[in-house]
C-alpha cells in the first residue's frame, strides 16, 4: 500500500480512537429512541444519531478522506477527496438500555462507494466493553489496542485466532433459520469443546471469536434470504479484520470480501466469521 494512503488509513484510527471516549461519555443521557429510523427501516436512538454526527464531523474532516457513509444516514457523504470510509457508529445500540456490549465498526476503501470487498485499504472497530479496546486492520497484520484518553496503546501485536476454536454465537430467531443452518448450528452444539456465548452486538461476539476462536453467524433467514447485517457497513469490515488474523468469512458460499453488491450503500448480507475449518463445514452444510 502507498505511504499515503498508509498515513490516511492510521489518521482515520486515530481519529476514531480519539473519538471513542466522547461517544461513550455521550452514552448515558441518549438511552432514548430518537424517534426516526435509519435507512434499514430500524428506529434510531439517540445515541446512533449522535455518534454518526461526532464520526462524520471527525472523519469527514481528515485530509484525504473523500466519502462518508454510515448506517444510520441515506446517502454517501462527499467530504472532500481522497479514501472513502464507512462506519457502524454504534453496533448493537439495542443494548444500550440493557447495557450490553455495544460498538464502533469502520471500513476504509481506495474508492467511491459503494465499494467492494477487494478495495479495504483497511478496517477497524472499538469495542466499548468494560474497558474499550480497539481492533485496528491494515497491511495485512491486525493489533489490539486498549483505548486510553482517546489514544491507542497497544495491547496484542499481531493479533491470531486460536486455533482450537470454543465460542460460537448464532443471531436471529431459531424458527426462521433455512433447515440446513440449523442443521449445522446443532451439530456446533453437539461438539464438547464449543460454548454458547451470545451477546447481542455483532462486535462483541466477534471479538469473542478472535479471542478464543470460534464462530459468529448472522445467518439468512426464511423471510429475510440476506440477512440482517449490513454488507459494507459489518460484513466487509469484520470480514477484512477476522481474515487478516488468519480467521475466514462467509456470506454462506464465498468469502464476504467476494460478495458484490454495489446498486446498494445499505444491501444486506448473510454474515459467518470465524475459523476456517468452521466455515468450510458451514459453507457445506449450506452446499
Ligand atoms: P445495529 O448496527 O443496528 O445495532 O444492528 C446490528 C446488530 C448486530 O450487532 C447484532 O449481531 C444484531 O444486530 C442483533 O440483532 P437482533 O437483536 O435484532 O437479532
Ligand atoms: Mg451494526
Amino acid at each position: 500500500m502507498a505511504d499515503e494512503t498508509n498515513e490516511i488509513v492510521e489518521a482515520v484510527f486515530e481519529a476514531v480512537a480519539e473519538a471513542a471516549p466522547e461517544i461513550r461519555a455521550g452514552l448515558p443521557s441518549r438511552r432514548l429512541k430518537s424517534g426516526s429510523e435509519n435507512p434499514s427501516g430500524e428506529t434510531q436512538m439517540a445515541a446512533d444519531v449522535f455518534a454518526d454526527d461526532l464520526l462524520q464531523t471527525r472523519l469527514g474532516g481528515i485530509d484525504g478522506v473523500g466519502e462518508y457513509a454510515s448506517e444510520e444516514r441515506e446517502d454517501v457523504d462527499d467530504v472532500g477527496s481522497g479514501l472513502s470510509v464507512t462506519v457502524d457508529p454504534l453496533d448493537g445500540s439495542s443494548n444500550l438500555k440493557p447495557n450490553n456490549t455495544m460498538g464502533t465498526i469502520v471500513g476504509i476503501y481506495d474508492e467511491p462507494l459503494p465499494a467492494t470487498g477487494d478495495h479495504l485499504v483497511g478496517a477497524s472497530y472499538v469495542l466499548f466493553g468494560p474497558v474499550s479496546t480497539m481492533m485496528c486492520a491494515a497491511e495485512g497484520v491486525v493489533h489490539e489496542y486498549i483505548v486510553d484518553n482517546g489514544v491507542r496503546n497497544l495491547v496484542t501485536e499481531d493479533v491470531r485466532l486460536p486455533d482450537d476454536p470454543s465460542v460460537y454465537g448464532f443471531g436471529g430467531r431459531v424458527p426462521e433459520w433455512f433447515p440446513d443452518f440449523e442443521a449445522f448450528a446443532r451439530e456446533v452444539e453437539q461438539d464438547a469443546s464449543m460454548k454458547l456465548r451470545y451477546g447481542g452486538a455483532m462486535i462483541g461476539d466477534v471479538n469473542q471469536v478472535l479471542t478464543y476462536g470460534g464462530i459468529f453467524s448472522y445467518p439468512a433467514f426464511t423471510n429475510a434470504p440476506e440477512g440482517k447485517l449490513r454488507l459494507q457497513y459489518e460484513g466487509y469490515p469484520c470480514a477484512y479484520i477476522m481474515e487478516t488474523a488468519g480467521g475466514a468469512s462467509s456470506d454462506g458460499s464465498q468469502s464476504i470480501l467476494d460478495v458484490v453488491k454495489t446498486d446498494d450503500i445499505h444491501a444486506r448480507v448473510p454474515v459467518h466469521l470465524g475459523n476456517r475449518e468452521l466455515i468450510d463445514r458451514l459453507e457445506a452444510a449450506l452446499d
